[in-house]
């Protein structure tokens, strides 16, 4: 009787760690058109915050998703939208989501503003990751178009020292700018700009940038979103200002998985050690142009601290909490 129950005990133990070791998220990672992925970790749980991508005139609000292991994903809906955003007409893209003494901000782009219109990178403020957030200005924090700059696509980054540094930027022109605490407004760097252009060779948009052993890792993406060239290159620096070197692509199409991959972000998960890219890409049959979805893959660098090409999967990754 009791060696029956030990291997009872034992086969129950072995069936539910090869269920743990069999979880993954599989991609997409949550159902729905969704691009521009900004991947970050709140506490013990990741948040997913993305574009709704859809036609223009659609995209009026923002959807989030959250998660305690990279598998199981809740949605959280409209957590801002037009109601919130005075300013806001159409097009709100690509937004990037912070933590700061209690609260959560969250930058967004808006309206994908040309020369002499009411739009750009705005800024809203919450409670809770979830929401709702409140437009924290009534108005742009950066409506103008600098060195070419489109102002849409920003990352906030928090550099090693506490300072918090905006990179972003479309149409092929990547600026960086330094936020004022309350992230109410910019403020100028010690030589008096407001503005450094730090655009790398083929950025288009989308920049992003972590660090790892000391070094910034800046990316970004190239090609056209649109279309089956789009893809994401990265630079290393020993400065948040560059220079942003570039060393190659990472992502990109791979005819037997996916089209037009790329608009990432980078998590790190500090108690496995383990890194993820979270990026939009197309379904291999289609070539709608709303119809990008969230996905994500493990990232790897070999010894020296370069990032090895990504390989795009439908399994996606294992289980990961912290
Ligand atoms: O989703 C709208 C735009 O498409 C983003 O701002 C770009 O980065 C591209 O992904």
């Amino acid at each position: 009787m009791k060696n029956n129950l030990r291997f009872i005990l034992s086969l129950a133990l072995m069936l539910s760690a090869v269920a743990c070791e069999e979880r993954r998220s599989g991609n997409p990672l949550f159902e729905g058109d969704y691009a521009d992925p900004e991947g970050v970790v709140f506490g013990d749980t990741y948040w997913i915050y993305p574009t709704y991508s859809a036609a223009f005139d659609d995209q009026l609000y923002f959807d989030c998703f959250s998660s305690k292991d990279l598998v199981e994903w809740t949605k959280h809906e409209r957590i801002i939208d037009n109601s919130r955003i005075s300013w806001l007409r159409r097009a709100l893209w690509a937004p990037a989501a912070l933590e700061k003494d209690g609260k959560y901000y969250l930058f967004f782009g808006a309206n994908d503003v040309h020369e002499g219109e009411i739009g750009g990178i705005g800024v809203a403020v919450a409670d809770n990751p979830a929401g709702p957030f409140e437009d924290l200005l009534g108005k742009p924090l950066i409506g103008e178009i600098v060195n070419g700059a489109q102002p849409i696509d920003q990352y906030v980054f928090k550099d090693k020292d506490g300072t918090y540094y905006m990179y972003y930027g479309g149409w092929r022109h990547c600026n960086v700018v330094k936020l004022a605490p309350d992230f109410k407004s910019i403020v100028p760097f010690d030589d008096g700009t407001l503005y450094k252009e730090v655009t790398p060779e083929n950025y288009v948009e989308g920049p992003f940038m972590f660090i790892r052993d000391g070094k910034y890792y800046f990316m970004w993406s190239e090609g056209g979103w649109t279309g089956p060239d789009y893809k994401v290159a990265y630079a290393i620096s020993d400065s948040p200002f560059g220079p942003f070197e570039r060393k190659g692509v990472i992502l990109e199409q791979d005819d037997s998985v996916a089209r037009g991959a790329g608009h990432h972000s980078v998590v790190y998960n500090q108690r496995s050690g383990k890194y993820y890219i979270i990026y939009h890409r197309r379904p291999i049959d289609s070539d709608v142009r709303d119809n990008r979805v969230t996905c994500i893959e493990e990232l790897h660098f070999d010894e020296d601290g370069n990032i090895l090409p990504v390989v795009m999967t439908h399994e996606g990754v294992k289980a990961d909490e912290f």
